[in-house]
């Protein structure tokens, strides 16, 4: 389906050459994260179609946008590929619940989130398919792992879905490193069928469930059905970007099972590595607790921008934390986004300002520093307050500034672009 349109930055002048240096969850260490030259490749996992976009998905999406941006920056040619669950247990229930055809359900919600990604500046990718528009390259994949003999039919003659074998699968990797009992209990937890009679391990995962009366499915030569989820992000990466790509990324809800799994399925069939890094942003919450669809203590995006809050204030607000850290959404971390807005096209309006070379030379090593872009949105405060205080001849005008903050931040301070005001009734 088609993504949404942002404008790729241009590039702005200075050395940006540098390489980008980030946290990689499947060692847990600082690793060079892109190559030197080329093309870089990433996956970014993308949404299940309903409650979006709440503020936790904004913040992940965010995360990999300032990746995409500092690729760019360094001259790289990037490739894109984001994924949309479009079907899925969670979707199909929130539509039943709510009495709605779950394809509208999801057409809808993918529109708001186009909208909603339009508004916050985040580059889009270059293939954006959904799991209703991959179901050959599944059934493929999972035919290919069945003649590898890692995957089988579970013992139930009403429904004898199909299922991987997770750890004795040549291509599994520990990813999450977690111990057996930390694992199945994650598992649980997030959409795994630990107890499921019939299956040969209980963290076998689900790739082909067999039709059931009142679910969409699909005809293959598996039987009529519908795609697992973890597989079904092993076959869009696979298919649009190969093997070894060099990020897959999500919030670190994600790390298990779904990461783990997807990446045994793709590694055992094709016998390389599926990402050669994984980043993961930390998760955002709300009074105390993850925000989730299931708890339902959502933000959405949407409703703050309908409010008249500049979507340039909420990517400020987000960019506060470090992508890695988990924090609470609060209305005075949007308030304090909203002043540092203004701060910033003040100075960048203003008629003098200091040069703005050693600051945007700041601002790249931050990001390039494991994304940290707090550190990257002080050196503009500090400059912001700067060029406020002087009162010289001596200086140069905003434009660099203005570029490089757009360029590399994202962040649009052209003046007039939209409402920073109706905070009223939160704060
Ligand atoms: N469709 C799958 C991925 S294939 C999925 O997880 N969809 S989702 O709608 O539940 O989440 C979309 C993205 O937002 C995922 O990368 C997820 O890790 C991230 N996410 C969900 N909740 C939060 C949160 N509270 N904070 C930060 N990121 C979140
Ligand atoms: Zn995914």
């Amino acid at each position: 389906m088609d993504a949404w349109h942002v404008p790729t930055p241009s590039r702005i002048p200075g050395d940006g050459s540098a390489p980008l240096v980030a946290h990689d969850s499947a060692t847990g260490s600082l690793q060079q994260i892109g190559p030197d030259a080329g093309t870089a490749r990433f996956y970014v996992c993308g949404i299940t179609p309903y409650d979006a976009t709440h503020i936790g998905h904004a913040n992940t999406y965010l995360t990999f946008d300032l990746l995409h941006r500092v690729w760019l920056d360094r001259g790289l040619q990037v490739h894109y590929v984001q994924n949309v669950t479009d079907v899925d247990d969670p979707l199909l229930e929130r539509a039943e619940r709510d009495g709605v055809d779950w394809r509208v359900l999801a057409r809808e919600q993918i529109a708001l989130f186009r909208e909603d990604m339009t508004a916050l500046n985040v580059l889009p990718p270059q293939q954006y398919p959904g799991a209703t528009e991959t179901i050959d390259e599944v059934v493929a994949l999972i035919e290919k792992l069945r003649d590898l003999g890692t995957v089988y039919r579970v013992d139930d003659p009403e429904y004898p879905d199909y299922y991987f074998t997770t750890l004795d699968a040549p291509g599994h990797v520990a990813l999450a490193g977690l111990d057996e009992q930390a694992a199945l209990a994650t598992f649980a937890e997030r959409g795994g069928d630990p107890d499921r009679p019939g299956k040969r391990h209980p963290l076998d995962a689900l790739v082909w469930r067999m039709a059931r009366p009142g679910e969409p499915s699909w005809p293959s030569a598996l039987g009529e059905g519908r795609p697992g989820w973890h597989i079904e992000c092993s076959a869009i990466a696979l298919d649009n970007l190969g093997t070894s790509f060099d990020v897959q990324g999500g919030g670190s809800d994600l790390i298990f099972p779904h990461h783990e799994m997807s990446a045994a399925h793709a590694h055992t069939v094709s016998g390389h590595p599926f990402a050669r890094h994984w980043l993961h942003s930390g998760m955002v919450g709300l009074d105390g607790e993850k925000m989730s669809k299931s708890k339902g203590n959502l933000v959405f995006v949407s409703r703050l921008r309908h409010e008249g809050v500049d979507p340039a204030a909420i990517r400020l607000a987000l960019l506060a934390h470090h992508y890695r850290d988990d924090w609470m959404w609060t209305y005075s971390g949007l308030r304090a986004a909203v002043d540092r807005l203004a701060m910033w096209r003040e100075a960048v309006h203003n008629d003098t300002g200091l040069n703005a070379d050693s600051t945007i030379a700041e601002i790249r090593a931050a990001l390039r520093d494991d994304l940290d872009a707090p550190r990257a949105l002080a050196a503009v405060d500090a400059w912001a307050g700067g060029s406020l205080a002087i009162d010289s001849d001596d200086t140069e005008g905003p434009g660099a500034m203005l570029e490089a903050v757009d360029a590399l931040l994202g962040v649009d301070l052209r003046l007039g672009t939209s409402a920073t005001t109706a905070l009223d009734w939160q704060l």
